[in-house]
């Protein structure tokens, strides 16, 4: 039985509405009535044959033809929202889901709160509501854009179809906010959606919009790092989107996040199985000492200062994602109830208004950090950003658990959160990751120590080998646990053409 068959068998033996009315004679899947709303669903299907032009030239290189194990969403509820079966990535069912309407939701926060939240767009509020949209929609392809030539490279079937489906799931990202600009932006929000698919990533004439989203991610190491600390970004501004008093935008953000999580699994988990790869190869060859790099090297695994050098930059790069710390905009967005905090229907202690409150914002003042009392309204990016810092010490603590029980003594750290900033309130300072400020001098003698060296990126280049046959792993990456959807070690996840 073909997963097309699936969808159908499923669908036909759902009576739950909340499930999407998946027709496989539609070629857009959706919870939104799209058939119904006749000028949408024009609008869809003139920028859908775009978009696969857009996904042909910038999306995965060399594998389009392949069948690939994906997971498609099939339902918006817990129970039943994904079926997996070999999908060639082209017809991937793309389509527009929204977490389910929460009747009677009133605004979380800001100076309409406890009003009811907003079906449509109130006119005052629609250049910072359509900017907003169009910067969380550009990251979607940018991210696609930036990881398409990974999978020839890659250690493993399974990585392999790990890397595509985050690939089509941003893509899917980038439907969610296409369909917000189509149906609630008139002509201006078609003309973004167009444009969503113009912008390059890393391109000078027409670049990306934020930053990291130009960087390049040359390697299995950056998609990693990337999936576990630029994800985490994504699942920090969903969370403060989903607090929206916009609904559609609300319940898009709320179905994106659950797609989010699985992203930041494969960059945990990655990460996590070449830290025990290097432990299990330094163990065996009896090396004790961390930094004993040659030798380790030469097991073909990746050594643990290098690992941490690589994670400095993914978090810099990904910290410089929060904007300005202080910043009018954020203040705006806030008051407005356009973006909210991070969890901010549940958070205590203040009013949600922040009219009179504070927050302590970390800044240079004479050449030293002070933690200064900044008005609350203007610190929302600042606060994101710690939120984001905190929330990434789980995985780190995770990694390091694997090391000290391997019995290595070696522990992967944040960065001091000033350290090789471009945006915001450290940006033009230079900081080593314990948080010393340094003149331009010593940052250019000792920042090799800190961030990827021209030697560490020969050395990862030499490791990117395809590893291609069912079952095996590249020498510097240990197999998973368990996996996806329980499948054998041997499955072939990836039907290479
Ligand atoms: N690079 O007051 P400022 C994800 C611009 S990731 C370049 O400092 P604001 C994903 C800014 O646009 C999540 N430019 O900051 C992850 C503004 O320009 P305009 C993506 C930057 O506005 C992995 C000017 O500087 N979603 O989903 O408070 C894979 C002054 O802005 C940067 C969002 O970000 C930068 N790093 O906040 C796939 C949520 N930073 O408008 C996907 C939506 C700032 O004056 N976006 N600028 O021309 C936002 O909430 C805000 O736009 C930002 C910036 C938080 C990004």
């Amino acid at each position: 039985m073909s997963s097309e068959d699936t969808l159908v068998e499923d669908r036909e033996s759902v009576s739950d509405d909340r499930f999407v009315a998946i027709s496989l004679a539609d070629a857009i899947p959706n919870n939104v009535e799209l058939a119904s709303d006749k000028q949408l669903l024009r609008a869809m299907e003139t920028w859908r044959p775009k978009y696969i032009d857009w996904w042909n030239e910038m999306g995965p290189e060399g594998f389009q033809v392949s069948d690939v194990y994906l997971r498609t969403a099939v339902g918006v509820d817990p129970t039943g929202w994904a079926k997996f079966g070999h999908v060639k990535m082209p017809n991937y069912r793309w389509g527009i889901l929204l977490a389910p309407k929460v009747e009677g939701r009133v605004i979380s926060h800001g100076r309409h709160k406890g009003e009811p939240v907003w079906q449509d767009v109130p006119g005052e509020y629609r250049s910072l509501l359509r900017r907003l949209i169009v910067v969380q929609g550009d990251t979607e392809p940018a991210s696609v854009e930036q990881q398409r030539y990974l999978g020839a490279t890659a250690p493993s079937l399974y990585d392999m179809r790990n890397l595509f489906q985050v690939n089509v799931e941003e893509g899917r990202h980038l439907w969610a906010m296409v369909y917000l600009l189509v149906k609630y932006f008139g002509k201006d929000g078609r003309e973004e959606a167009q444009a969503l698919l113009e912008r390059r990533s890393g391109q000078t004439d027409n670049p990306r919009i934020l930053g990291a989203f130009n960087e390049r991610t040359p390697d299995w190491l950056s998609f990693f790092m990337f999936t576990y600390f630029t994800d985490r970004d994504g699942k920090m501004q969903l969370a403060a989107l989903a607090e929206s008093a916009f609904d559609p935008l609300s319940r898009s953000c709320r179905f994106m996040l659950t797609e989010e999580a699985h992203h930041m699994f494969v960059g945990e988990t990655g990460v996590q199985r070449m830290i025990e790869a290097t432990c299990a190869a330094m163990n065996k060859a009896g090396i004790k000492d961390p930094y004993d790099t040659a030798a380790i090297r030469a097991l073909g695994v990746v050594d643990l200062p290098l690992l941490q050098r690589k994670a400095n930059f993914h978090m810099s790069v990904t910290r410089d994602l929060f904007g300005s710390e202080v910043s009018s905009n954020a203040a705006d967005a806030f008051s407005t109830g356009i973006k909210g905090r991070f969890n901010e229907a549940n958070l205590t202690g203040d009013d949600h208004v922040l009219t009179d409150a504070t927050y302590k914002v970390t800044r240079v003042v004479d050449g030293k950090f002070v933690d200064e009392d900044v008005p609350a309204l203007r610190s929302i990016n600042a606060r994101l950003l710690d939120d984001y810092i905190n929330d990434c010490q789980g995985g780190l603590n995770r990694w390091n658990k694997v090391i000290e029980k391997a019995g290595i003594d070696f522990k992967l750290t944040q960065p001091h959160k000033a350290f090789n900033r471009r945006i915001g309130e450290f940006a033009g300072v230079r900081v080593n990751p314990a948080g010393e400020i340094l003149s331009e001098a010593q940052w250019q003698a000792e920042s090799g120590a800190w961030l990827p060296n021209d030697a560490d990126m020969k050395f990862i280049d030499s490791l990117m080998k395809p590893c291609h046959e069912p079952g095996k792993y590249a020498t510097w990456i240990a197999p998973p646990r368990v996996g996806i959807n329980n499948q054998p070690g041997d499955f072939e996840y990836v039907k290479i053409v």
